[in-house]
Order: structure tokens, then C-alpha cells, then sequence
């Protein structure tokens, strides 16, 4: 499977477009790309060529499962991953020229301040566990509705109506994608149940990514997607079956050469295997606790900034 990303890393390097992006850095880029995975035997899509902190990736997915959309509770578990955009915005907005480490340090000691500057507006954790609906009352006006929570949904309908075509989970809210620090890249979400050559009933993922920073953000996008698999496949009695990657704009930034170049000479090692400790109650119930990876033997951490 690495091999699958490696591959996929050397052709956008090769032979990428380059574009000029909306971060000013530039990036080379191909359009459309697809990876497979077999997540059976526990074998998850933990890239080895460099260490991926699967830990932080893990926290973020349990914070998008809270429905949460404010930084605080990732500061306060040191997961830096979001601060960039709500340090972007409030320099910009205030004129302030607080630096990352003073702005992160508020955010944690200051639930006020975080409050109001903390949020990255409705992004994933609303979409997925409280997508908003409105209800039509007299006179073309509109009553807010419950929101709707896709993941309990999901959960629901691969018990009841397991060979559904219809298990999806949108981030894509085309009426709030404007309030957002930055719309969905990690978009869409469908699983699949197929029987296996066992006779077990198992869980296939597709997800679709419209926009893939290849270098830092698919690692973290593979791991916690397949996680989310798994942790369905779990919930719902299901075997663990094919995870499958799709890429839209599928890109290298310019200034990530010296990560691709080194990454590029190594060469995967081991299979890691990912062991869930215990079935929770729901799929809102799981911690960090309950993740133990196996067999993880990576190369040494690329560090490369993010381009926000
Ligand atoms: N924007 C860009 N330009 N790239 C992304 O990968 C990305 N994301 C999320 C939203 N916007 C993005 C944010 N996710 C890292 C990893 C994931 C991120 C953002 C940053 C990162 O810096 N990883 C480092 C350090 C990890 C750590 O400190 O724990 C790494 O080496 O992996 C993709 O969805």
C-alpha cells in the first residue's frame, strides 16, 4: 500500500501542473487519484517512511465526533494541527501582531477569549454529528430544526438496512461553506457492505478528498479515515473490509521538497495493526485510551510547514 503513496508522491512531483494556490505558496499538483487498502488482520494505512503522529490524528477525528468546532479542547491536549487559521484570522481582523505560541497560550488560558476567537466557524464535527435544517413557517419564514447527525445515522443504517447505497457522511454544507475557516477538504464519506469469501459481512469506506495536501495532511487523512472504519465496523458487528482514497486536486507545495526528496529514498518498513481495546457503548464514547497500535517502526519524523 505505501508503496501506493510513494508512487503517487513521485508523479505529482514529476510530473505535477504547477499552480499558483490560494496560500501564495504554489504547488505541483495532478487531478484525480485513487489508493486501496485491505484493512483486514488489523493492517491499517500508517505510513512508515516517516513517523505520522497517529495520536494527534486520532484526538482530532474524537473531536470532530463531539461535534465540537473550537480549537480549546485540541489546545489543551497539545494538538497543534488547527491553530494556524484561527491565529491567521484574529491578526488580521484585530491588527494585533501576537505571535502562534502567545495566541495558543490565550486560547487555553482564556475560555472567554477562546470563545470568541477560537471557533473555525461550522466545519466537520457540526456538518457530521449537527447539520443544520430549517423548517418552513407561515409568511416564508423559517423555524431552526434539529440537526442531524449523519453518524448516528450511518451507524443506524448499516445495522437496519446494511446493502443501502446511501451511507454517506457530507462535510459539504454548500449554504455554510462561506462561514467556515476553511470549507471541507475531507469531504465526503460513503461505506459499503459486502460479503466476504468467509461468508462475513464486511465494511468497505470510500472517501472522497476535493483538495489533498499529500505530504502533511494525507497521512492524517488516511489514518483517520480508515480509523473511522473501523470504529464503525465495530459499532455496527461488521469485518473490517477495503478502504478507498479518491484525491480532487491531489498536490505537493513547492516549499515540501526537501520532504519529498528524503522520503523518496526510503523504503516502508513493517505492518503496523491497529487494536481497538474495548467496544464502547456508541460511537461517541470511544478515547484515546482504547487505541493501541502494534508493529510501528517508522523512519524518523519530515518536519514541513503547513501552508495555511
Ligand atoms: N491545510 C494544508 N495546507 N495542509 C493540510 O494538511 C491541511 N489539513 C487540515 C486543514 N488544512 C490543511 C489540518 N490538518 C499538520 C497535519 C494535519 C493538519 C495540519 C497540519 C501537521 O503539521 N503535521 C505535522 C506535525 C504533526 C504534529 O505536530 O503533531 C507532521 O509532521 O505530520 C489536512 O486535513
Amino acid at each position: 500500500f505505501e508503496t501506493q503513496y510513494l508512487e503517487l508522491m513521485r508523479r505529482i512531483w514529476l510530473e505535477g501542473d504547477e499552480r499558483r494556490d490560494r496560500t501564495g505558496i504554489g504547488t505541483r499538483s495532478v487531478f484525480g487519484a485513487m489508493l486501496r487498502f485491505d484493512l483486514s488482520d488489523g493492517a491499517m494505512p500508517l505510513i512508515t517512511t516517516k513517523r505520522v503522529y497517529w495520536k494527534t490524528a486520532t484526538r482530532e477525528l474524537l473531536w470532530f465526533l463531539t461535534g465540537d468546532t473550537n480549537i480549546r479542547p485540541l489546545v489543551l491536549q497539545g494538538v497543534k494541527i488547527w491553530n494556524e487559521w484561527p491565529h491567521a484570522k484574529y491578526v488580521e481582523q484585530t491588527g494585533d501582531e501576537i505571535s502562534l505560541d502567545d495566541f495558543v497560550q490565550r486560547i487555553a488560558d482564556d475560555e472567554h477569549f477562546a470563545a470568541m476567537w477560537g471557533d473555525l466557524g461550522p466545519v466537520y464535527g457540526k456538518q457530521w454529528v449537527d447539520w443544520p435544517t430549517f423548517q418552513p413557517v407561515k409568511g416564508g419564514l423559517f423555524r431552526k430544526g434539529r440537526g442531524i447527525n449523519q453518524v448516528a445515522e450511518v451507524v443506524e443504517s448499516l445495522q437496519e438496512n446494511p446493502g443501502s447505497r446511501r451511507h454517506i457522511i457530507e462535510g459539504w454544507n454548500v449554504a455554510d461553506v462561506p462561514r467556515m475557516a476553511l470549507p471541507p477538504c475531507h469531504k465526503t464519506y460513503q461505506f459499503h457492505v459486502s460479503e466476504g469469501s468467509d461468508g462475513k459481512a464486511r465494511l468497505n469506506g470510500l472517501l472522497y478528498q476535493r483538495s489533498c495536501d499529500v505530504a502533511l495532511g494525507l497521512p492524517f487523512n488516511l489514518w483517520s479515515a480508515a480509523l473511522l472504519q473501523r470504529m464503525l465496523a465495530q459499532q455496527a458487528g461488521l469485518e473490517p473490509g477495503e478502504f478507498v482514497w479518491m484525491g480532487g486536486d491531489t498536490h505537493l507545495y513547492l516549499n515540501h521538497e526537501h520532504l519529498v526528496k528524503e522520503q523518496l529514498s526510503r523504503e516502508p518498513q513493517g505492518h503496523p495493526r491497529l487494536e481497538i481495546l474495548r467496544r464502547p457503548a456508541t460511537i461517541f464514547d470511544y478515547r484515546i485510551e482504547d487505541f493501541a497500535v502494534h508493529d510501528y517502526t517508522p523512519h524518523e519524523p519530515i518536519k514541513a510547514p503547513v501552508a495555511v
